[in-house]
Protein backbone atom coordinates (compact mmCIF):
# COMPACT_ATOMS: atom_id res chain seq x y z
CA UNK A 1 0.00 0.00 0.00
CA UNK A 2 1.36 3.36 -1.11
CA UNK A 3 1.11 6.76 0.48
CA UNK A 4 -0.10 8.53 -2.78
CA UNK A 5 -1.26 7.67 -5.75
CA UNK A 6 -1.49 10.44 -8.60
CA UNK A 7 -4.40 9.61 -11.69
CA UNK A 8 -6.01 11.06 -14.20
CA UNK A 9 -3.02 13.03 -15.57
CA UNK A 10 -0.10 13.26 -18.16
CA UNK A 11 3.42 13.14 -16.76
CA UNK A 12 6.38 15.25 -18.19
CA UNK A 13 9.05 12.86 -16.85
CA UNK A 14 11.95 14.95 -18.66
CA UNK A 15 13.35 11.27 -17.82
CA UNK A 16 16.13 10.74 -21.33
CA UNK A 17 14.96 7.11 -21.27
CA UNK A 18 11.40 7.56 -21.79
CA UNK A 19 10.66 7.99 -25.39
CA UNK A 20 9.24 10.91 -27.08
CA UNK A 21 8.87 14.52 -26.35
CA UNK A 22 9.10 15.40 -22.96
CA UNK A 23 9.83 11.85 -21.59
CA UNK A 24 5.79 12.15 -21.56
CA UNK A 25 3.49 9.34 -20.68
CA UNK A 26 -0.06 10.15 -21.79
CA UNK A 27 -3.06 8.76 -19.18
CA UNK A 28 -0.35 8.53 -16.51
CA UNK A 29 0.10 7.55 -12.99
CA UNK A 30 2.37 7.65 -10.16
CA UNK A 31 2.93 6.08 -7.02
CA UNK A 32 4.38 7.59 -3.54
CA UNK A 33 5.67 6.39 -1.13
CA UNK A 34 7.70 7.99 1.95
CA UNK A 35 8.66 11.03 -0.26
CA UNK A 36 9.74 9.41 -3.29
CA UNK A 37 8.49 8.40 -6.68
CA UNK A 38 7.85 4.34 -6.59
CA UNK A 39 6.28 4.14 -9.65
CA UNK A 40 5.40 5.65 -12.88
CA UNK A 41 3.96 4.87 -15.87
CA UNK A 42 0.53 4.35 -17.82
CA UNK A 43 -2.65 4.33 -15.83
CA UNK A 44 -2.65 0.87 -17.09
CA UNK A 45 0.30 -0.32 -15.55
CA UNK A 46 -0.23 0.56 -12.56
CA UNK A 47 -3.66 -0.76 -12.20
CA UNK A 48 -3.83 -2.85 -9.51
CA UNK A 49 -1.47 -0.81 -7.33
CA UNK A 50 -3.32 0.92 -4.10
CA UNK A 51 -2.77 3.71 -2.03
CA UNK A 52 -3.92 5.45 1.33
CA UNK A 53 -4.99 8.48 -1.02
CA UNK A 54 -6.06 8.02 -4.12
CA UNK A 55 -6.14 11.57 -6.39
CA UNK A 56 -7.61 12.69 -10.19
CA UNK A 57 -6.01 15.37 -11.35
CA UNK A 58 -8.16 15.84 -13.77
CA UNK A 59 -6.12 15.44 -16.83
CA UNK A 60 -3.38 17.91 -15.61
CA UNK A 61 0.28 17.98 -16.59
CA UNK A 62 2.25 16.54 -13.98
CA UNK A 63 5.95 17.59 -14.26
CA UNK A 64 9.20 18.04 -12.01
CA UNK A 65 9.66 20.15 -9.66
CA UNK A 66 11.44 23.09 -11.00
CA UNK A 67 15.27 23.25 -9.97
CA UNK A 68 16.58 26.80 -10.24
CA UNK A 69 19.96 26.24 -10.00
CA UNK A 70 21.50 29.71 -9.91
CA UNK A 71 20.43 32.41 -8.13
CA UNK A 72 21.90 35.55 -5.81
CA UNK A 73 18.61 35.53 -4.02
CA UNK A 74 19.94 36.25 -0.33
CA UNK A 75 20.83 40.23 -0.30
CA UNK A 76 19.59 43.56 1.18
CA UNK A 77 17.85 46.64 -0.36
CA UNK A 78 17.48 47.01 -4.48
CA UNK A 79 19.40 48.88 -7.47
CA UNK A 80 16.42 50.10 -9.26
CA UNK A 81 18.30 53.46 -9.48
CA UNK A 82 21.06 51.74 -11.22
CA UNK A 83 17.95 50.14 -13.59
CA UNK A 84 17.03 54.27 -14.03
CA UNK A 85 20.74 54.76 -14.92
CA UNK A 86 20.99 52.58 -17.47
CA UNK A 87 17.55 53.54 -18.99
CA UNK A 88 19.89 56.74 -19.46
CA UNK A 89 22.38 55.39 -20.86
CA UNK A 90 25.19 54.32 -18.13
CA UNK A 91 26.56 50.88 -18.78
CA UNK A 92 26.95 48.21 -16.36
CA UNK A 93 30.38 47.98 -16.30
CA UNK A 94 30.87 51.91 -15.75
CA UNK A 95 28.44 51.93 -12.64
CA UNK A 96 30.62 49.36 -11.22
CA UNK A 97 33.42 51.30 -11.98
CA UNK A 98 31.95 54.05 -9.64
CA UNK A 99 31.70 52.28 -6.93
CA UNK A 100 28.02 50.67 -7.51
CA UNK A 101 26.50 47.28 -9.01
CA UNK A 102 28.04 45.00 -6.75
CA UNK A 103 29.48 47.24 -3.93
CA UNK A 104 25.94 48.70 -3.60
CA UNK A 105 24.34 45.85 -2.71
CA UNK A 106 27.51 44.19 -0.67
CA UNK A 107 26.70 47.92 1.70
CA UNK A 108 23.14 47.09 2.29
CA UNK A 109 23.84 43.57 3.09
CA UNK A 110 26.72 44.19 5.56
CA UNK A 111 24.46 46.32 7.76
CA UNK A 112 21.93 43.38 7.82
CA UNK A 113 21.58 40.69 10.20
CA UNK A 114 21.05 36.95 9.58
CA UNK A 115 17.38 37.49 10.24
CA UNK A 116 16.62 41.02 8.00
CA UNK A 117 18.51 39.08 5.27
CA UNK A 118 16.11 35.96 5.48
CA UNK A 119 13.01 38.15 5.66
CA UNK A 120 14.46 40.52 2.74
CA UNK A 121 15.03 37.85 0.69
CA UNK A 122 12.11 35.63 1.81
CA UNK A 123 9.49 37.71 -0.75
CA UNK A 124 11.77 36.17 -3.57
CA UNK A 125 11.90 33.08 -2.13
CA UNK A 126 8.11 32.83 -1.99
CA UNK A 127 7.48 34.11 -5.91
CA UNK A 128 10.28 31.52 -7.22
CA UNK A 129 7.88 28.62 -4.93
CA UNK A 130 4.69 29.98 -6.10
CA UNK A 131 5.81 29.71 -10.26
CA UNK A 132 6.88 25.66 -9.27
CA UNK A 133 10.42 26.04 -7.75
CA UNK A 134 11.48 23.00 -5.47
CA UNK A 135 15.15 23.41 -5.30
CA UNK A 136 17.13 26.39 -5.67
CA UNK A 137 20.52 26.98 -5.46
CA UNK A 138 21.91 30.21 -3.50
CA UNK A 139 25.24 32.26 -3.43
CA UNK A 140 26.40 34.27 -1.48
CA UNK A 141 28.63 36.73 -2.93
CA UNK A 142 27.84 40.22 -1.50
CA UNK A 143 29.13 39.95 2.09
CA UNK A 144 32.79 40.35 0.86
CA UNK A 145 34.09 39.43 4.03
CA UNK A 146 33.77 36.39 6.59
CA UNK A 147 31.51 37.20 8.72
CA UNK A 148 28.97 38.64 6.35
CA UNK A 149 29.66 35.72 3.80
CA UNK A 150 29.12 33.62 6.67
CA UNK A 151 25.83 35.30 7.13
CA UNK A 152 24.69 35.33 3.80
CA UNK A 153 24.59 31.21 3.59
CA UNK A 154 23.37 31.00 7.32
CA UNK A 155 20.75 32.99 5.91
CA UNK A 156 20.30 31.10 2.88
CA UNK A 157 19.96 28.10 4.99
CA UNK A 158 17.11 29.52 7.09
CA UNK A 159 15.20 30.25 4.38
CA UNK A 160 15.41 26.58 3.31
CA UNK A 161 14.30 25.20 6.45
CA UNK A 162 11.40 26.65 7.54
CA UNK A 163 9.67 26.82 3.63
CA UNK A 164 9.03 23.56 1.57
CA UNK A 165 12.09 23.71 -0.34
CA UNK A 166 15.08 22.32 -0.60
CA UNK A 167 18.05 24.72 -0.69
CA UNK A 168 21.78 24.52 -2.35
CA UNK A 169 23.95 26.72 -0.87
CA UNK A 170 27.24 28.80 -2.67
CA UNK A 171 29.91 30.61 -1.52
CA UNK A 172 30.83 32.99 -3.96
CA UNK A 173 33.80 34.18 -2.74
CA UNK A 174 35.48 36.17 -5.56
CA UNK A 175 32.74 38.10 -6.88
CA UNK A 176 33.81 41.72 -6.09
CA UNK A 177 36.78 43.52 -4.67
CA UNK A 178 35.65 44.99 -1.67
CA UNK A 179 36.74 48.55 -1.67
CA UNK A 180 39.18 48.33 1.87
CA UNK A 181 41.23 45.39 -0.52
CA UNK A 182 41.23 48.07 -3.52
CA UNK A 183 45.02 48.25 -3.23
CA UNK A 184 45.86 44.53 -1.80
CA UNK A 185 44.01 42.08 -4.24
CA UNK A 186 45.98 39.36 -3.78
CA UNK A 187 45.05 39.78 0.20
CA UNK A 188 41.83 39.42 -0.69
CA UNK A 189 42.02 36.40 -2.76
CA UNK A 190 44.00 34.84 0.00
CA UNK A 191 41.92 35.74 2.56
CA UNK A 192 38.89 34.30 0.47
CA UNK A 193 41.04 31.09 -0.34
CA UNK A 194 42.51 30.67 3.06
CA UNK A 195 39.67 31.79 5.67
CA UNK A 196 36.47 31.97 3.91
CA UNK A 197 36.59 28.39 2.42
CA UNK A 198 37.51 26.68 5.41
CA UNK A 199 34.99 28.17 7.40
CA UNK A 200 32.49 27.75 5.13
CA UNK A 201 33.49 23.96 4.67
CA UNK A 202 33.99 23.06 8.96
CA UNK A 203 30.47 24.50 9.09
CA UNK A 204 28.79 22.84 6.53
CA UNK A 205 27.43 26.15 5.25
CA UNK A 206 27.83 25.57 1.58
CA UNK A 207 28.40 22.53 -1.21
CA UNK A 208 29.79 24.21 -3.79
CA UNK A 209 32.10 27.64 -4.28
CA UNK A 210 32.00 30.08 -7.16
CA UNK A 211 33.62 33.19 -8.76
CA UNK A 212 32.73 35.75 -10.99
CA UNK A 213 35.56 35.35 -13.86
CA UNK A 214 35.65 38.51 -15.70
CA UNK A 215 37.01 42.18 -16.51
CA UNK A 216 35.28 43.57 -13.51
CA UNK A 217 35.55 40.65 -11.93
CA UNK A 218 38.80 38.15 -10.76
CA UNK A 219 41.38 37.08 -13.22
CA UNK A 220 41.77 33.02 -14.47
CA UNK A 221 45.07 32.67 -12.38
CA UNK A 222 42.95 33.99 -9.12
CA UNK A 223 40.18 31.88 -9.65
CA UNK A 224 42.31 28.93 -10.19
CA UNK A 225 44.18 29.45 -6.41
CA UNK A 226 39.95 29.67 -5.24
CA UNK A 227 39.46 26.47 -6.83
CA UNK A 228 42.74 24.46 -5.58
CA UNK A 229 41.52 25.93 -2.02
CA UNK A 230 37.78 24.73 -2.80
CA UNK A 231 39.15 20.98 -3.45
CA UNK A 232 41.14 21.22 -0.58
CA UNK A 233 37.97 21.19 1.07
CA UNK A 234 35.78 18.79 -0.79
CA UNK A 235 33.40 21.56 -2.08
CA UNK A 236 32.80 21.11 -5.81
CA UNK A 237 33.03 24.64 -8.18
CA UNK A 238 31.55 26.21 -10.78
CA UNK A 239 31.81 29.57 -12.68
CA UNK A 240 30.43 32.95 -13.75
CA UNK A 241 32.18 32.72 -17.29
CA UNK A 242 32.57 34.31 -20.62
CA UNK A 243 29.31 36.52 -19.67
CA UNK A 244 30.90 40.27 -20.95
CA UNK A 245 33.86 38.86 -22.70
CA UNK A 246 35.82 35.08 -23.38
CA UNK A 247 38.72 34.92 -20.47
CA UNK A 248 38.44 31.44 -20.93
CA UNK A 249 36.62 30.30 -17.73
CA UNK A 250 34.96 27.47 -19.15
CA UNK A 251 37.93 25.86 -19.73
CA UNK A 252 39.57 26.75 -16.53
CA UNK A 253 36.83 25.54 -14.96
CA UNK A 254 36.56 22.42 -16.54
CA UNK A 255 40.27 22.10 -15.51
CA UNK A 256 39.13 21.31 -12.43
CA UNK A 257 35.53 18.96 -12.92
CA UNK A 258 33.59 21.96 -12.25
CA UNK A 259 29.20 21.15 -12.31
CA UNK A 260 29.16 24.17 -14.81
CA UNK A 261 30.20 27.55 -16.33
CA UNK A 262 27.27 29.72 -15.87
CA UNK A 263 25.97 32.76 -18.64
CA UNK A 264 28.36 31.72 -21.50
CA UNK A 265 27.91 34.63 -23.97
CA UNK A 266 31.11 34.83 -25.25
CA UNK A 267 31.83 30.63 -25.00
CA UNK A 268 34.36 29.46 -27.84
CA UNK A 269 34.06 26.19 -29.78
CA UNK A 270 37.41 25.24 -27.62
CA UNK A 271 35.26 26.48 -24.48
CA UNK A 272 32.53 24.14 -25.45
CA UNK A 273 34.62 20.98 -26.18
CA UNK A 274 36.25 21.24 -23.05
CA UNK A 275 32.91 21.49 -21.25
CA UNK A 276 31.64 18.59 -22.95
CA UNK A 277 34.83 16.67 -22.00
CA UNK A 278 34.32 17.61 -18.60
CA UNK A 279 30.85 16.31 -18.49
CA UNK A 280 29.94 19.81 -17.71
CA UNK A 281 26.53 21.62 -18.16
CA UNK A 282 26.12 24.99 -19.39
CA UNK A 283 23.70 27.46 -17.10
CA UNK A 284 22.28 29.88 -19.66
CA UNK A 285 20.70 33.07 -17.64
CA UNK A 286 18.24 34.95 -20.21
CA UNK A 287 17.25 37.08 -17.67
CA UNK A 288 20.80 38.75 -17.28
CA UNK A 289 21.14 38.82 -21.00
CA UNK A 290 17.45 40.57 -21.11
CA UNK A 291 18.36 43.09 -18.89
CA UNK A 292 21.23 44.06 -19.47
CA UNK A 293 20.04 44.67 -23.45
CA UNK A 294 22.82 41.84 -24.39
CA UNK A 295 22.89 41.38 -28.01
CA UNK A 296 25.52 38.28 -28.22
CA UNK A 297 23.85 34.78 -27.80
CA UNK A 298 24.91 32.12 -25.90
CA UNK A 299 26.24 29.72 -28.44
CA UNK A 300 23.10 27.30 -27.76
CA UNK A 301 24.18 25.93 -31.47
CA UNK A 302 27.47 24.67 -30.29
CA UNK A 303 26.75 23.66 -27.17
CA UNK A 304 24.26 21.09 -28.92
CA UNK A 305 26.50 20.17 -30.81
CA UNK A 306 29.06 19.07 -28.28
CA UNK A 307 26.33 17.46 -26.31
CA UNK A 308 26.58 19.77 -23.46
CA UNK A 309 23.75 19.91 -21.02
CA UNK A 310 21.92 23.04 -20.96
CA UNK A 311 20.03 24.34 -17.47
CA UNK A 312 18.35 27.10 -17.79
CA UNK A 313 17.83 29.22 -14.13
CA UNK A 314 17.00 33.08 -12.86
CA UNK A 315 20.18 34.16 -11.66
CA UNK A 316 17.53 35.79 -9.05
CA UNK A 317 19.77 39.41 -8.17
CA UNK A 318 19.42 42.60 -7.77
CA UNK A 319 21.88 43.90 -10.35
CA UNK A 320 21.12 42.31 -13.70
CA UNK A 321 18.33 39.22 -13.32
CA UNK A 322 15.78 41.08 -10.60
CA UNK A 323 13.76 38.06 -11.96
CA UNK A 324 11.81 36.14 -9.50
CA UNK A 325 9.64 34.03 -12.32
CA UNK A 326 11.18 30.57 -13.44
CA UNK A 327 8.36 29.93 -16.32
CA UNK A 328 9.29 33.46 -17.61
CA UNK A 329 13.13 32.23 -17.85
CA UNK A 330 11.85 29.14 -19.89
CA UNK A 331 9.78 31.62 -22.21
CA UNK A 332 13.04 33.90 -22.71
CA UNK A 333 14.97 31.00 -23.23
CA UNK A 334 13.31 29.86 -26.24
CA UNK A 335 12.28 33.59 -27.70
CA UNK A 336 15.65 34.77 -26.88
CA UNK A 337 17.79 32.29 -27.20
CA UNK A 338 16.41 29.63 -29.51
CA UNK A 339 16.18 26.55 -26.88
CA UNK A 340 12.98 24.38 -27.85
CA UNK A 341 10.38 24.49 -24.96
CA UNK A 342 11.48 20.29 -24.43
CA UNK A 343 14.89 21.64 -23.89
CA UNK A 344 13.63 25.11 -21.65
CA UNK A 345 11.66 22.37 -19.51
CA UNK A 346 14.70 20.03 -18.91
CA UNK A 347 17.02 23.30 -18.89
CA UNK A 348 14.98 23.79 -15.37
CA UNK A 349 14.54 20.18 -14.07
CA UNK A 350 17.15 17.54 -15.08
CA UNK A 351 19.87 19.45 -16.42
CA UNK A 352 19.12 22.28 -13.30
CA UNK A 353 19.29 19.43 -10.85
CA UNK A 354 22.74 17.73 -12.70
CA UNK A 355 24.25 21.26 -12.73
CA UNK A 356 23.70 20.69 -8.44
CA UNK A 357 25.57 16.92 -8.39
CA UNK A 358 21.81 16.60 -7.63
CA UNK A 359 20.44 14.41 -10.71
CA UNK A 360 20.31 10.70 -9.04
CA UNK A 361 18.03 12.51 -6.53
CA UNK A 362 15.60 15.10 -8.49
CA UNK A 363 14.83 16.55 -11.57
CA UNK A 364 12.96 13.47 -13.23
CA UNK A 365 9.78 11.90 -12.50
CA UNK A 366 11.56 8.61 -12.43
CA UNK A 367 11.03 5.90 -9.53
CA UNK A 368 13.80 5.96 -7.04
CA UNK A 369 13.74 9.61 -7.66
CA UNK A 370 12.27 12.23 -4.02
CA UNK A 371 8.77 13.08 -5.46
CA UNK A 372 9.30 16.57 -6.19
CA UNK A 373 6.80 17.58 -8.75
CA UNK A 374 4.31 19.95 -10.26
CA UNK A 375 0.72 19.99 -11.22
CA UNK A 376 0.24 22.31 -14.24
CA UNK A 377 -3.44 23.10 -15.28
CA UNK A 378 -2.22 22.84 -19.16
CA UNK A 379 -2.91 21.30 -22.51
CA UNK A 380 0.26 20.63 -23.52
CA UNK A 381 3.67 20.76 -22.04
CA UNK A 382 4.92 23.55 -24.42
CA UNK A 383 2.54 26.14 -22.72
CA UNK A 384 4.80 25.84 -19.45
CA UNK A 385 7.16 28.11 -22.42
CA UNK A 386 4.46 29.96 -24.09
CA UNK A 387 2.68 31.70 -21.49
CA UNK A 388 4.45 35.31 -20.67
CA UNK A 389 3.91 35.86 -16.90
CA UNK A 390 1.57 32.81 -16.56
CA UNK A 391 0.75 31.87 -13.16
CA UNK A 392 2.50 28.75 -11.05
CA UNK A 393 1.51 25.31 -11.23
CA UNK A 394 -1.79 24.34 -9.37
CA UNK A 395 0.00 22.37 -6.84
CA UNK A 396 3.57 22.09 -5.68
CA UNK A 397 5.12 18.81 -4.09
CA UNK A 398 8.32 18.17 -2.16
CA UNK A 399 9.39 14.86 -0.60
CA UNK A 400 5.85 13.48 -1.57
CA UNK A 401 4.01 16.51 0.39
CA UNK A 402 1.85 19.27 -1.09
CA UNK A 403 3.99 22.37 -0.28
N1 LIG B 1 27.11 37.99 -12.67
C1 LIG B 1 25.83 38.33 -12.55
O1 LIG B 1 25.01 38.32 -13.43
C2 LIG B 1 25.58 38.68 -11.16
N2 LIG B 1 26.84 38.38 -10.55
C3 LIG B 1 27.68 38.02 -11.47
O2 LIG B 1 28.83 37.74 -11.21
C4 LIG B 1 25.26 40.12 -11.00
C5 LIG B 1 25.31 40.55 -9.59
C6 LIG B 1 24.92 41.98 -9.38
O3 LIG B 1 25.00 42.85 -10.26
O4 LIG B 1 24.52 42.27 -8.23
FE1 LIG C 1 24.97 35.08 -11.28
Amino acid sequence: MWDRLLIDCHVATMDPTVAGPFGAIENGAIGIQDGRIVRVGRRTELAGYQAQSVEKLDGAWVTPGLVDCHTHLVFAGNRANEFEARLEGATYEEIAAAGGGILSTVRATRQASEAELAEASRPRLKALMAGGVTTLEIKSGYGLDVDAELRMLRAAGALGASERVRVARTLLALHALPPEFAERRHEFVELACGTMIPAAAREGLAEAVDAFCEGIGFTADEVDALFEAAAAHGLRVKLHAEQLSNLHGAKLAAEHHALSADHLEHLDEAGAATMAEAGMVAVLLPGAFYALKETRKPPVDLLRRHNVPMAVATDCNPGTSPVTSPTLMMSMACTLFGLTPEEALAGMTREGARALGLQDEIGTVTAGKAADLCVWRVERPAELCYWIGMPGPERRIVAGVDA
